[in-house]
């Protein structure tokens, strides 16, 4: 039989419609069937205090959160598809709902908090930045694969400013040891070298967002792939690489070719959220190893037949990597444990207000 080529719906070329949106499909199409009459579909492109910057077909526009989503502390993030109430009467937006999310770019909460923090959605692929110098660190790495993993979206790993390694190869040996299927791409942002390499990763209506420390030369990406001064970008401190938290907002890009760029202020440390699925992939030699361990549910800290444990010892896995995975094992238990704490105050708090109705009930019948 032969093959016919997809033809493009007419709304598909409508300016107006919701699929001149960067990233929009059938799916959300879908979603956002269910609001009719004054309802506008939107993409958050930047975050502010109060209000989002939002792509609507043909426009950027500035709309404030509802209050009924603030209360059920519902909060869009930068790549959200949203709903927004058009009240052209009163030249303003109010975003009142935001559709299902693909991928999900989330972090553990600091101190008490049980929630995971979401940092971004709907991205499709996630360049792990990293520098050649004191910022390449093997564990962070694999700290920002594990949450990469988790949120659905595809990691690379980027080692930017190559033109700094006195040994370039060395440096990329090392980085893909840690990786496992992950692809490792050297490049220089500033002399645009290695960047053909980036190509295949972005296209049309696919999100890649840039995530790293501060000084890695996030920005400088952007720029280059823009071939203008986009964003603002800054000397790092000589004695220790660090940026100096140039970039303070998380922003979306569009490129000509229709490709989506999120750029992100550098992380300073990010925690784990919900990871174990992660962990699971960035550790992917562990988890293999461990079908072999005589316990099934072995934690590989002092069960005897520990196969991963013989592995360390042969070095076949380095101690380094085996403490990395038990400390992000903790963190990730850790969180769990927060969020099931939380969980439970929440039952007891659901608890209190039916005791309450039925005490209520009591005095009210007397029995
Ligand atoms: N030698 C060299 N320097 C680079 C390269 N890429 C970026 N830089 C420099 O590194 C410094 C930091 O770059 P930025 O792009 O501001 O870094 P960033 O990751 O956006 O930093 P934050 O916005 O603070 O998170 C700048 O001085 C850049 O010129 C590179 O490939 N080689
Ligand atoms: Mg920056
Ligand atoms: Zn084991």
């Amino acid at each position: 039989m032969d093959k016919q080529p997809k033809s493009k719906k007419p709304e598909e070329s409508d300016p107006d419609h919701p699929y001149s949106i960067p990233g929009w499909d059938d799916m959300l199409e879908e979603a956002f069937s269910a609001y009719k009459g004054t309802y506008i579909a939107g993409r958050v492109a930047a975050q502010h205090k109060t209000v989002c910057d939002i792509l609507i077909p043909g426009a950027m526009v500035q709309a404030a959160i509802s209050g009924a989503m603030r209360r059920i502390g519902k909060q869009p993030v930068v790549g959200d598809f949203v709903v927004l109430l058009d009240q052209a009467e009163l030249s303003s937006y109010t975003i009142v709902d935001i559709l299902p999310r693909k991928t999900c770019l989330a972090r553990g909460s600091p101190g008490d908090s049980s929630e995971e923090q979401v940092i971004a959605a709907n991205i499709n692929t996630i360049f792990i930045v990293t520098a050649v110098g004191k910022d390449l660190n093997l564990r962070r790495l694999e700290r920002y694969l594990t949450i990469v993993h988790s949120s659905g979206a595809k990691p690379v790993i980027l080692v930017n400013k190559i033109d700094l390694a006195d040994d370039p190869e060395q440096v990329i040996e090392e980085t893909k040891e840690i990786a496992g299927d992950v692809p490792v791409i050297a490049i220089s942002a500033l002399s645009k070298d290695g960047l053909e390499a980036l190509i295949p990763y972005i296209n049309t209506d696919e999100t890649v967002a840039l995530i790293g420390s501060s000084g890695v030369g996030k920005s400088t990406l952007i720029n280059a792939f823009f071939g203008e001064d986009l964003q603002k970008t800054n000397d790092v401190r000589e004695d220790d690489d660090k940026g100096k938290h140039t970039t303070t907002v998380r922003q979306l890009f569009l490129l000509p070719n229709g490709g989506i760029f999120i750029d992100n202020p550098g992380i300073r440390e990010i925690q784990l959220g919900d990871s174990s699925e992660g962990i699971d992939r960035t550790f992917s030699d562990i988890a293999d190893l461990s079908n072999s361990c005589r316990f099934k549910d072995c934690t590989h800290h002092n069960e005897p037949h520990c196969a991963v444990r013989n592995a360390v010892q042969n070095g076949l896995i380095t101690q380094e990597r085996f403490d990395s995975y038990h400390k992000l094992m903790n963190e990730a238990a850790f969180q769990s444990e927060k969020a099931e704490i939380g969980l439970k105050r929440l039952e007891k708090k659901k608890y209190k207000g039916l005791s309450q109705t039925a005490r209520k009930y009591r005095e009210y019948t007397g029995k």
